[in-house]
């Protein structure tokens, strides 16, 4: 068979059933096998950035491989940045890359499309990228990169592929993935962190990304339980544990309310997490000087705070392995009703300051069941409530801009969609990320897909006008945008638009849009609602020396 039939029967034989991409003269023969085979459904669309983001929004909504496919240097090189937001989120994403034939690349001769290091950039941003040197190498390589992308921690990963070896024809057999194991955990390890943990008075717990990945919620909220501790989470640990549990205080790490719990626990049970910059305030959140670190990647335990006793395992696996070193151990009723207590006080907090757009919030909520996935690109609404207080309540329905990008938030709702037809997808974007990726709207429509797109309009990158008018005495430039009438726009993409002023407003265009059989966009007025009660500008500072 052809290289391109190999690299289809691989994919589909490892349960892969869609792929996101843009077809080219160097990777035609794979859409061509696609198509004799019917194995696989290729979903087209307006950029590679879109595609790359497409897969991720379907790896991180569904657990399964995300699957883009590219043309050679530039076609290559647009999916780069979704591939650092991939690698923020852990989300098993399958890059192949065409590139060109293996006897003329990187030679510099004016090979169609060929950039300088096509390879070396693809492994710049993935956790493992490979070349395979003829045809019947595919059959090594590319399971193995499916076999990378899922297996330990999630990551995104690349497969550099010559045209010439996906025409050439190979006696081969279609390689199998085999199963993905996950990471058990050490005994010895398990039980010198049990016996911490144990003898803690004020245990807390904090979850992070690798909670969800491992899909640990019965294990994670147990052991809250058997402790009466309370659960904050990371960013990318939001679902693993019920928002509405009165446990789960949230993902509020850097609210003053929690950083004072922090300080008052003896024990931090840190699960799945790595301690990033944005949930930390760059590693200065004081937390408790002994914390029992899980994690399924060795490397991360101990990298940013010290680690006083780590269990390298899948977060799943480790946590029932604990709760089974801890079962009798009782909780202490005072430190339990201290961490409920601040899961109400720090919401209370948060509210207070999103006002008016609490209402529009809750709308959201309330309208949508509980399953419907909540994406977020950069923007204010997302800082300040979309990723914070809309709550979550079960894994793998909350998406955000992990690296901080602009402009992630409609390619991965529609991947999310489209690996969801059962579920409604919500996006919350401003107008500046929006923009950039305006052709998915097409895609949207094309394929049916069901999201609801809510377009917060203020005429700009209202956060770093917000920044400039904190931390720059009000000095204003590059800022202000010229934006187009989203709902009309949306009505010539095909899909019902509508435009609202006022938080009373939303919710009846809210529930209509969620009502509808694909996508809907609502554009929010947010010059005409007003300015949120407290103005928010961040949390990056001027560096001091
Ligand atoms: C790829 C990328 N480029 C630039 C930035 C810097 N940036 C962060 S937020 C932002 C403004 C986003 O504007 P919009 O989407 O309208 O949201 P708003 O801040 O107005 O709520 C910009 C430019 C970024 N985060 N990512
Ligand atoms: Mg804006």
């Amino acid at each position: 068979m052809s290289g391109g039939e190999l690299i289809v029967r691989t994919l589909a034989g490892a349960g892969v059933d869609t792929v996101f991409g843009i077809v080219s003269v160097h990777n035609i023969p794979i859409y061509d096998a696609m198509n004799r085979t019917g194995l696989i459904r290729p979903v087209p669309v307006r950029s590679e950035s879109a595609a790359l983001l497409m897969a991720d929004g379907y790896a991180r909504s569904t657990g399964k491989l995300g699957v883009a496919i590219t043309s050679t240097g530039g076609g290559a090189a647009n999916g780069m940045g979704a591939m650092i937001e991939s690698w923020w989120a852990s989300a098993p994403v399958l890059h192949l890359a065409g590139d060109a034939d293996n006897r003329f690349v990187d030679q510099n001769k004016g090979f169609l499309h060929e950039m300088k290091d096509q390879l070396g950039m693809l492994k710049s941003a993935t956790k493992w990228a490979e070349r395979p040197k003829d045809t019947a190498d595919i059959a090594r390589v590319l399971p193995e990169a499916i076999r990378q992308a899922l297996g330990g921690r999630p990551r995104p990963v690349a497969v550099d592929l010559p045209i010439n070896l996906q025409y050439f024809e190979e006696d081969v057999e279609v390689p199998s993935v085999g199963a993905i194991e996950r990471v058990k955990p050490d005994d010895a390890e398990v039980r010198r962190a049990a016996e911490i943990i144990r003898n803690a008075k004020r245990p807390l717990i904090w979850a992070g990304g690798g909670t969800v990945i491992a899909d640990c919620g019965p294990e994670l909220t147990g052991l809250a339980e058997l402790l009466g501790a309370g659960v904050v989470t990371s960013l990318t640990g939001r679902g693993a544990i019920s928002e509405d549990h009165p446990l789960c205080i949230g993902c509020f790490t850097l609210e003053p309310q929690v950083n004072e719990l922090l300080k008052e626990a003896d024990v931090l049970i840190a699960v799945g997490t790595r301690f990033i910059g944005g949930d930390t305030r760059n590693w200065t959140v004081e937390l408790p000087s002994t914390i029992v670190h899980l994690d399924v990647d060795g490397e991360e335990i101990g990298r940013n705070y010290p680690a006083t006793a780590g269990v390298v395992a899948d977060a799943k696996l480790g946590l029932s392995a604990l709760l089974q070193e801890l079962r009798g151990r009782s909780a202490d009723h005072a430190w339990r009703q201290r961490c409920m207590d601040v899961r109400q006080e720090t919401r209370q907090a948060v509210r207070d300051r999103v006002k008016p757009y609490d209402g529009i919030m809750d709308a959201i909520r309330s309208t949508c069941p509980r399953d419907a996935i909540m994406v977020r690109d950069a923007t204010v609404p997302a800082y300040t409530w979309g990723n914070r207080l809309l709550e979550i309540y079960q894994a793998r329905t909350s998406i955000h801009s992990s690296s901080g990008a602009i402009g992630i938030g409609l390619p991965t709702a529609n991947g999310a969609a489209a690996g969801n037809p059962d579920k409604r997808v919500v996006l919350i974007a401003g107008d500046g990320g929006f923009m950039y990726h305006l052709g998915e709207l097409a895609t949207a429509v094309q394929e049916g897909l069901k999201v609801t797109i809510l377009v917060f309009n203020d005429g700009g990158y209202g956060i770093l006008r917000n920044i400039q008018d904190q931390q720059f005495d009000g000095r204003r430039i590059a800022v202000d945008l010229k934006t187009p009438e989203f709902a009309e726009m949306a009505k010539t993409f095909g899909m019902p638009g509508t435009k609202v002023s006022s938080v009373a407003e939303f919710a009846p265009a809210f529930r209509e849009s969620v009502g509808e059989d694909g996508p809907a966009l609502i554009e929010v007025d947010s010059r005409a609602i007003g300015p949120m009660a407290t103005a928010y500008g961040g949390t990056s500072r001027r560096p001091t020396r």
